[in-house]
């Protein structure tokens, strides 16, 4: 299903005086909304295939019908997520779940929907029909060489789709680890991911890069052969310059303070990007900021400072992507929200006074200086998002235009109530 512009143009006009009210409140209380609100056209979040349809617990799965059945129907559905919201502009894929048929076809029916494809993802977490050797055991790690071979072919496999998709770099998770103590030799397992790992690394473009996920446990229980921060960047340091670490926030065990974490990896130059997402528990894959949206706006506040400091560009030079799952809410409903939730952190972030910030650090002002970043917190900059969604041609308010305009219905009476779509 696609959005007529003139619908988007009548969504807006409805909305537009309530609108410019907000906005010059919001512009007088903000000196540099202007530049806040280019930043935020800019900047451009990936939305994952494997998350377009419902997911599920090993309790359930409840679906909620108009699922996309094809790669192109999922194209389709975050090219109608763009044109909503304009913040949208990538898909990243899923390999197996989303092989493409025809890279040539599928490329250019992503730019007819103004997508680009982010990361491609390798996925060795599970066993594919035809395959000869089982990963139960692990796929990096495992003690039977064979199957690491396996492993390392089927990443190179994926960086080869996503040349030809014009992708730049390869996300690999490693579910690897064990889940009782002597299952494993941790420094062997160390070893072989990281011959293996190089091995994946030698078949990168020049112009690539590969960003390591880490993650605490599930489905491993017991230990994680990439299970934290400092692991990942271990591994990254010694793979070589085009190797990253990948922060996906539902990865860390509980009270884990991740904005020091991207502060402290963005220094080292080791911060590749993110798999944004909240969590209350474990790895809940909810919606980005819906949870904890105090420590996404502290996350982006490090990475606002940390990449000013390196004189990086904020919109190109991380990997921005999300990575969430869909239980009981409508998938591009689920999405837009999260799209929403990242952007109003990070205005919020750019509307740090970021010189009366070190100014209150420098004096010790322990007071002065979270003053500052709550009253950023508190600010209200809806209005900003709002503005730069308009300027890119986008809707002011996404989630009601989808509901007024009755997409879910419509995409039932298309592709039917009981399709169900790759992924998780
Ligand atoms: C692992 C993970 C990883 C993906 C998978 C779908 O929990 O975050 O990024 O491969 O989810
Ligand atoms: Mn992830």
């Amino acid at each position: 299903m696609q959005l007529e512009k003139y619908k988007i143009q009548q969504h807006n006009d409805d909305l537009l005086k309530g609108h410019e009210r907000r906005l010059s409140y919001i512009t007088s209380e903000i000196q540099n909304a202007e530049a806040i609100i280019q930043k935020v056209v800019d900047f451009q979040i990936a939305i994952p295939s494997w998350a377009l349809g419902t997911g599920g617990t090993r309790f359930g799965r409840f679906s909620g019908g108009g699922e996309p059945r094809t790669l192109e129907e999922k194209i389709e559905d975050v090219g109608l997520l763009h044109s909503l919201n304009q913040s949208s502009g990538a898909i990243s894929l899923h390999i197996p779940w989303d092989i493409p048929q025809d890279a040539k076809a599928i490329k250019a029916l992503a730019a007819q929907h103004g997508l680009k494809f982010d990361a491609v993802n390798s996925n060795t977490f599970q066993d594919q029909p035809d395959q000869a050797l089982t990963y139960k055991l692990g796929w990096l790690q495992n003690v039977n060489k064979a199957i690491r071979k396996q492993a390392i072919e089927h990443n190179i496999e994926v960086i080869k789709q996503g040349i030809e998709l014009g992708s730049e770099s390869l996300t690999v998770w490693l579910s690897d680890g064990s889940c009782f103590p002597g299952q494993l030799n941790f420094r062997k397992a160390y070893q072989n991911t990281l011959e293996s790992l190089q091995e994946i690394y030698a078949a990168l473009p020049d112009n690539w890069k590969l960003f390591l996920e880490y993650k605490a446990f599930e489905p491993n229980f017991y230990s994680t052969t990439v299970g934290d921060w400092g692991q990942s960047y271990s591994y990254v340091q010694k793979l070589g310059n085009k190797a990253y670490t990948l922060v996906d926030l539902g990865h860390h065990l509980p009270n884990a303070n991740i904005e020091q974490i991207v502060a402290l990896l963005l220094m080292e130059g080791k911060l590749g990007g993110f798999h944004f997402n909240d969590s209350k528990y474990g790895d809940d894959d909810l919606t980005a900021g819906s949870i904890k949206p105090y420590q996404l706006f502290l996350i982006f506040n490090e990475l606002v400072e940390g990449m000013d400091a390196r004189g990086m560009n904020h919109a190109t030079d991380l990997g921005w992507m999300i990575d969430a799952s869909h239980n009981v809410k409508d998938p591009l409903e689920d999405l837009l929200q999260s799209v929403e939730g990242i952007m109003m952190s990070y205005a919020q972030a750019l509307s740090v006074d970021r010189k009366a910030l070190e100014e209150a650090q420098n004096n010790n002002d322990v007071v002065r200086a979270q003053e500052i970043l709550q009253n950023a917190f508190r600010t209200d900059v809806r209005a900003l998002v709002a503005e730069a969604r308009l300027r890119a041609g986008g809707a002011l308010n996404p989630l009601e235009l989808y509901r007024s305009q009755k997409v879910r219905e419509n995409l039932i009476a298309e592709r039917g109530l009981k399709t169900v779509a790759t992924g998780l």
